[in-house]
């Protein structure tokens, strides 16, 4: 047995990632990449120096409160540290860090993705094509809703909203955001962006939603019933971030009321499970969580992982540390 720190894997990373993990540290892989129960999360905390989860792993205060003097450094493999409680993880001394900055671009090519798909029922038309059923080209068949010249409005105009901001341009959208703190004008003038310090102002005007902000108590359904019914019928929601800043059930029986256009969702409340009503919504594109789903990514998310752990190692403060 090592006497070196263990650094505890929750779930199988890329191979690469994985044999680098083993080269550098006493590291203990996943076997069957199966999400950490409760239990095993706890029985982690307990032996590990470093633990690595992901997105899958709810390590809440209950969790947190087993951990042993050893853990030192929770180093998350993604953005989003939602499913940590930090508050708790500082007051234990416990570092968490996350990977920002290499699933930026990705992540706005899924929106940008989502946002064609939905208008334009690229979905719809594949599985008619699949089924077997197209009896040919016809005028007012599979009629969706130009992109060109809506307005685009972007909550959470972060790196990832700005970076979904220069690729719409490019498609004739109008760029509009709304955000904690405005932007610099340089950014702004950059992303020809119009700042909405109010949000319910901003919504009844838009023809496409992006939500690119991170989850916490203040974004928790931060597109509530109430601001969902502000917005015109017309207008589809794109979200690539977290479900809970959306109330999910408000959006699928509006979805399924005609009362919003369409949804493209690559995240969700309860996942991995997803709302029959959500599932049987029209206009609806569901993926499952995929956002960041690149090789180079999920291979540079694991890099981040490692240069964290071995800045702790070697007596530094790890770059990438989420601090309140
Ligand atoms: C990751 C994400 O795949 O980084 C994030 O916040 O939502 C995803 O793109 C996931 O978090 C991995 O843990």
């Amino acid at each position: 047995m090592s006497d070196k720190p263990l650094v505890i894997i929750t779930r199988r990373l890329p191979e690469l990632v994985e044999a680098r993990l083993m080269e550098l540290f006493n590291t203990r892989l996943s076997i069957d990449d199966k999400p950490l129960s409760k239990k095993q999360l706890i029985d982690a905390v307990k032996e590990a120096s470093i633990l690595v989860p992901t997105v899958t792993d709810k390590i809440d205060s209950a969790v947190l409160e087993n951990a042993s003097n050893k853990l030192k450094l929770i180093a998350n493999f993604g953005n989003g540290t939602d499913h940590i409680n930090i508050e708790t993880a500082q007051k234990k001394k416990i570092i968490v860090t996350n990977t920002p900055g290499v699933l930026t671009e990705d992540t706005a090519d899924m929106v940008m993705g989502l946002l064609l798909a939905v208008p334009r029922k690229v979905i719809e038309g594949e599985r008619l094509i699949r089924s077997g059923a197209w009896e040919g080209w016809s005028p007012t068949h599979m009629m969706g809703r130009r992109i060109w010249g809506k307005r685009l409005g972007i909550i959470g105009m972060g790196s990832i909203g700005q970076a979904v901001a220069r690729r719409a341009i490019g498609f004739g959208l109008n760029i509009h955001y709304h955000n904690r703190t405005r932007l610099p004008d340089i950014i702004e003038d950059a992303h020809k962006a119009t700042f909405w310090e109010d949000l319910d102002q901003m919504l009844p005007k838009m023809d496409i939603i992006s939500i690119n902000c991170p989850s916490t108590p203040e974004t928790y359904h931060l597109l509530s019933r109430k601001r969902l019914s502000i917005l015109q019928p017309h207008a589809y929601i794109i979200n690539t971030s977290r479900g809970k800043v959306v109330n999910e059930e408000a959006l699928a029986e509006m979805l399924s009321e005609g009362k919003i256009a369409g949804a493209g969702l690559d995240v969700f409340e309860r996942e991995p499970s997803v709302s029959k009503v959500l599932l049987g919504a029209p206009n609806t594109v569901l993926l499952p969580h995929m956002g960041s789903a690149t090789v180079e990514a999920r291979i540079e998310m694991g890099e981040k992982v490692i240069v964290n752990i071995q800045t702790l190692f070697n007596g530094h403060r790890p770059p990438d540390r989420i601090i309140l």
